[in-house]
């Protein structure tokens, strides 16, 4: 940027101008290199839309970023992600917000079970005014939330007996996200819940360390869960968004032409992972019924008995965030559902 001197009021000030009043518009792209980091594989929709965000990236820029990929937790786990990203050795990050609950307490209303009836009620609300609610609450933690991806809706795995009634959660040593809600409510159903991060999974489960854990069903199929979990729940129990952020420390840095390159090629490749993710969940059921899994569906009635269990729970979380966001959130679901 351009320091200019400033002379007046007897007092000499240095200002200094932002980019975006510069001469030359096509000095305000340098060149740049940085990491995403992303929890999940290359071959499922998150990392095919962080594979989509580099191509956007680097066009629109006319090659002058350049971003370095990173799948299946390389950089550090979601916990890990938010350290780094807040201490500036990385640059961007996709991760599911539940573990970002206990550094902005209002994410945990994305935890709250059954609030979503499907995919577009959860995009209504996450690109919606309770959506940018919660990513104006980030700067203040040294984070930039650029917007929510798709982790997906939550089924149940475990490796003991197929779980379709209230009765059977009972005992199971169930992995959950390291989420405070999460872990009230496996407790509230009399599970007996561990919180863990997703890239000890797979081991844990091997080892029966745990009797299981919950995913949405491309995690569970491409993360092979499948291979030591024969019994998959349909419990559809929570909608998880992933979010999109951004090291303050970098983003700080950025010119407004930048940040907006940056902002939206993370919209334009999150509604292709969206999509993607959409159809992953369908070709993923009936890959893991192909591949043997034993497959059951959880009744309404039983899901009115396990809602019922849980709901001292979520009115206590719902108190500890505040009332106004979480009635804010229903009252939109519900505008939605109109629609
Ligand atoms: C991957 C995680 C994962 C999440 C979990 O980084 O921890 O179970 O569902 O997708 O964000």
């Amino acid at each position: 940027s351009i320091i200019l001197t400033v002379f007046g009021c007897g007092s000499q000030k240095t200002v200094e101008t932002s980019a975006k009043n510069k001469a030359e518009p096509a000095d305000s792209i340098q060149e740049r290199r940085f990491k995403l980091g992303v929890g999940l594989d290359e071959k499922h929709s998150e990392g095919q839309g962080a594979q989509k965000f580099k191509e956007i990236v680097e066009k629109n820029s006319n090659g002058k970023f350049n971003v370095s990929l990173y799948y299946n937790n390389q950089l550090g786990d979601d916990k890990q992600t938010i350290d780094n990203l807040i201490g500036g050795t990385q640059e961007l990050g996709v991760i599911s917000t539940s573990p970002l609950a206990s550094t902005v307490k209002e994410f945990g209303i994305f935890d709250f079970p059954f609030v979503f009836n499907n995919e577009q009620e959860a995009y209504t609300i996450l690109d919606g005014e309770v959506g940018k609610t919660l990513l104006d609450k980030l700067p203040s933690h040294g984070l930039i939330g650029l917007g929510y991806w798709e982790n997906g809706f939550r089924n149940l795995t475990n490796s003991k007996h197929p779980v379709s009634t209230l009765e059977d959660f009972k005992g199971l040593k169930i992995r959950t996200m390291p989420n405070k809600v999460h872990l009230d409510v496996f407790s509230a159903l009399g599970a007996n819940p561990t919180p863990m991060a997703f890239s000890e999974v797979f081991t844990a489960l091997d080892s029966k360390t745990i009797d299981g854990q919950e995913n949405p069903l491309p995690t569970i199929e491409i993360h092979k869960f499948n291979e030591v979990q024969p019994y998959l729940s349909m419990t559809n129990h929570v909608y998880t968004p992933f979010i999109f952020m951004a090291s303050k420390k970098f983003w700080d840095g950025l010119s407004d032409e930048e940040k907006k390159i940056i902002q939206e090629a993370v919209i334009e490749a999150g509604k292709y992972q969206r999509e993607l993710n959409i159809e992953q969940n369908k070709k993923s059921l009936e890959n893991l019924k192909a591949a043997g899994m034993q497959v059951n569906e959880v009744s309404d009635e039983e899901k009115e008995k396990i809602k019922a269990v849980i709901k001292p729970v979520i009115e206590q979380h719902s108190k500890e965030i505040g009332e106004d966001l979480t009635q804010k959130m229903y009252a939109e679901v519900e505008k939605a559902r109109k629609k």
